[in-house]
């Protein structure tokens, strides 16, 4: 076996289930590919139903006491999980790397993000505050406090296999929940590393299970933790479809949910931009990662006055973008993640085409090993329904315009809302961008691309993303249950509105 996944402590064949321990799964076997190569990394044997219910009946009794240690008590664990992920940093990136086939920076990118969100936590154990509010009565005093939600469900897609587990966990640990992790099938082993060096750091603290694993299929395992009323937040990164569905089952047994699904991220050039600035915003955005980040450009809309040199600058950098191993200094863009990945990025090139667009550059797969394909230009119409739908792969659809309200009602128009930036040096059209009647997306950036969120700012977006919101800012809020406290010092018993009621 490779020495990474050694070093990690991954066996050839892993346990699907941990929980202060692991479980001695019998599910049906799963393999890890490396999507460079095609070959089997390690496999993953299942976990089951008993699994998940042992787990969830001890995380139930784990959480009465984990919510009495205070918050800056929690804090401090999670301190050192973010020292034990400094540790392992080269390691768990490069694991990454060869499970999800993401670049060898953005793999430490990545775990860098979870190191980020974990010094966030800290700090935040220390500032789980809520307001004090004037009462409308003499000698009442009126404020809010937030108490632990109890076990969150956390099930993570594959192209973040590591960061948004944490985004998820570092805050729900401080704010005093445990939570219970179900990630991809197709990147389990990243998962199980993580577990593994979060979880020595809660075991040496006496907190093993605090964050535990289950690792198995949607159709059971998956509907078991989304139909189960102990466990009052789901929250789900993935694609809108599957959202939908976790959405609406646990919105059927009024749970919470949060959740972070897809994008369909536009660029805008406006006629007065920096062009190389926004020439390399654009190739990360829609190159990096394969195409394969749910904030990743989708669709370009370029100011007819620049467009010609803007895509004539773009399509050379298309053309002599370096493909290949992303563990190789120098590559550019890694492989999809499988193979059903590549059959659905040759049918929406395809599909774009019967739907009126035109190929530039790119279009196809890459002989050899793994599942390498051409970053795709294409021009199209924007109305197109290929356009509209998220592809999880490089392809970007290019069209122009004329007025800056056009372009951003273009950029509107499609149901999803996640990600969105200009690129100008106008200061009307930056605001304009920005303002009530600008992007309707989550996030909106100026002279940045759209990809790449830093952990300080809530991350997730409207519409058919799913209105969630994790990571910076106050997100911590949807981890918690706010309680709005009313004390009477007085010695009359006055009520609200005036109301009168004497006996
Ligand atoms: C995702 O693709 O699900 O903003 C998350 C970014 C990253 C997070 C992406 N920080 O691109």
């Amino acid at each position: 076996m490779n020495e990474v996944l050694k070093r990690l402590g991954l066996q050839e064949v892993n346990s699907g289930a941990a929980f202060d321990g692991w479980y001695d799964t019998t599910g049906r076997v799963v393999e890890s590919v490396n999507p460079t190569t095609g070959e089997v990394l390690a496999s993953v044997r299942l976990a089951s139903v008993d699994d998940y219910e042992d787990i969830i009946q001890r995380s139930q009794d784990l959480f009465r006491r984990w919510r009495m240690l205070p918050a800056p008590k929690r804090g401090e664990i999670i301190r050192e999980m973010g020292e034990a992920l400094r540790e392992h940093k080269a390691d768990l990136g490069a694991l990454v790397t060869m499970e999800v086939g993401k670049l060898k920076s953005e793999g430490l990118g990545e775990v860098q993000e979870s190191i980020d969100v974990a010094d966030f936590a800290v700090g935040l154990s220390r500032q789980l505050y809520g307001l004090t509010i004037h009462s409308e009565r003499a000698a009442h005093r009126m404020y809010e406090q937030w108490h632990p939600l109890g076990i969150v469900g956390c099930i993570t897609a594959f192209n973040f296999p590591n960061a948004v587990w944490a985004w998820n966990a570092m805050l729900a640990g401080v704010c005093g929940d445990v939570v219970l992790w179900k990630p991809s099938l197709k990147a389990p082993l990243t998962a199980i590393a993580t577990h593994m060096i979060c979880e020595k750091v809660l075991q040496k603290h006496g907190w093993g299970g605090v964050f535990s694993l289950i690792i198995g299929d949607d159709a059971d395992v998956g509907e078991a933790l989304i139909n189960d009323r102990r466990v009052p937040l789901i929250s789900a990164t993935g694609s809108t479809r599957m959202g939908r569905h976790v959405g609406a089952t646990v919105a059927k047994r009024l749970g919470r949910s949060l959740l972070e699904l897809g994008g369909n991220n536009c660029v805008i050039v406006h006629k007065d931009a920096d062009l190389e600035l926004a020439l390399r915003g654009v190739a990360f955005g829609a190159m990096g990662t394969a195409g394969q980040r749910c904030t990743s450009t989708r669709r370009l809309m370029l100011h007819e006055d620049i467009a010609d040199q803007f895509l004539q600058r773009l399509t050379r950098a298309y053309e002599s973008v370096p493909i290949g191993d992303p563990l190789v200094e120098g590559s550019l863009v890694g492989p999809l993640i499988d193979e059903d990945a590549v059959r659905m990025y040759e049918s929406a090139i395809k599909a774009a085409q019967e739907q009126g667009a035109e190929l530039l550059v790119g279009g196809s797969r890459v002989d050899g090993p793994g599942y390498f394909v051409r970053p795709t230009l294409m021009k199209a119409p924007m109305d197109a329904e290929i356009v509209r739908e998220e592809t999880f792969a490089p392809i970007l659809y290019v069209s122009t315009y004329r007025d800056l309200s056009e372009a951003i009602a273009i950029q509107n128009s499609v149901d999803q809302g996640l990600s969105s930036a200009i690129f100008t040096d106008s200061f009307r059209a930056s605001e304009q961008f920005l303002s009530h009647k600008g992007s309707d997306c989550g996030i909106a950036n100026v002279n940045i691309g759209t990809s790449g969120a830093e952990i300080g700012g809530a991350f997730g977006g409207e519409k058919d993303t799913g209105g969630g919101r994790e990571s910076g800012s106050d997100s911590w809020k949807a981890y918690m249950r706010r309680q709005t406290c009313t004390l009477n010092w007085g010695e009359d018993l006055p009520l609200a509105q005036g109301v009168k009621f004497v006996i």
